[in-house]
């Protein structure tokens, strides 16, 4: 039960877990950290205009054939025949701006599918992380974690990402939670943000990108606070959230 008046943390560690945390009327933070949601905010770093996630690879193809620009990534490889993978650096072209570009990944689009139903869809990355946590203190609503983990199962960087998440909330003291793995993402966060690059050294994604010879790609994401933009999904796309004008703004 949710302190008086708070409103309710909760995280999900995985998308097969998500509708037990009934997030119909909640906002659902999708959380990716390597790499899909770190590559989608690199994204709009850029000046890309808008990000289309889908699940499946045949989507993204039907896409690319009507001519979209096209980015796919299965196993940590991008597919062959697409025009990007998911590095944030393939994001980072400077041909990118002002363009519409399709996604999919092997968890990332799958989570934000899963959460497409809820009150409001919106990405975490630790490049996003305080305005993130700003504008959801802001919003006095019911607000579910989603890690998108690795083919539904447990990941270590997206529930690090989440306690880092769960903490600001409850800081703010307008959050309350009594969900377990709430408290234990934000443990885990407590333990290992000395260095999370370090902390990570073991975690089973990391290894597998350093296979791939992608350090490069984790050093990108692990980054904190490089921007205040926040991808919400508009309809069948992600694009930056336009903030309401502040007060003073209005009354100028
Ligand atoms: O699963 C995903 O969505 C990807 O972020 C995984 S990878 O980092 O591209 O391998």
């Amino acid at each position: 039960m949710p302190g008086e008046g708070k409103n309710d943390v909760l995280v999900s560690y995985t998308p097969a877990n998500f509708p037990y945390y009934e997030a119909e009327d909640a906002i659902v933070v999708v959380i990716d950290i390597l790499r899909a949601t770190s590559a989608i905010c690199a994204a709009f770093i850029n000046g890309v205009a808008r990000v289309i996630p889908v699940k499946t690879v045949e989507e993204a193809i039907a896409y690319r054939e009507k001519g979209y620009l096209a980015a796919a990534e299965r196993n940590g490889e991008k597919v062959p025949g697409f025009d990007m993978g998911n590095s944030p650096y393939d994001f980072l072209e400077e041909d990118l701006k002002g363009k519409e570009v399709v996604l999919t990944t092997t968890n990332g689009t799958q989570a934000l599918a899963a959460a497409s139903g809820s009150h409001k869809v919106v990405v975490g990355s630790f490049l996003n992380l305080s305005a993130l946590c700003k504008w959801l203190i802001e919003q006095d609503r019911k607000v579910v974690l989603l890690c998108a983990g690795w083919k539904n199962k447990y990941n270590m960087e997206d529930s690090i990402y989440a306690g880092a998440v769960v903490g600001e909330l409850l800081k703010s003291e307008r959050f309350s939670t009594t969900c377990d793995s709430a408290i234990a993402a934000s443990h885990i966060f407590g333990i290992a943000n000395y260095d999370l690059y370090r902390f990570l050294d073991y975690s089973s994604h990391r290894i597998r990108l350093r296979q791939l010879q992608l350090e490069k790609d984790i050093r990108y994401c692990l980054q904190r606070d490089i921007t205040d933009i926040i991808p919400i999904l508009e309809g069948d796309a992600l694009v930056p959230l336009r903030k309401a004008p502040s007060r003073s703004a209005v009354f100028q």
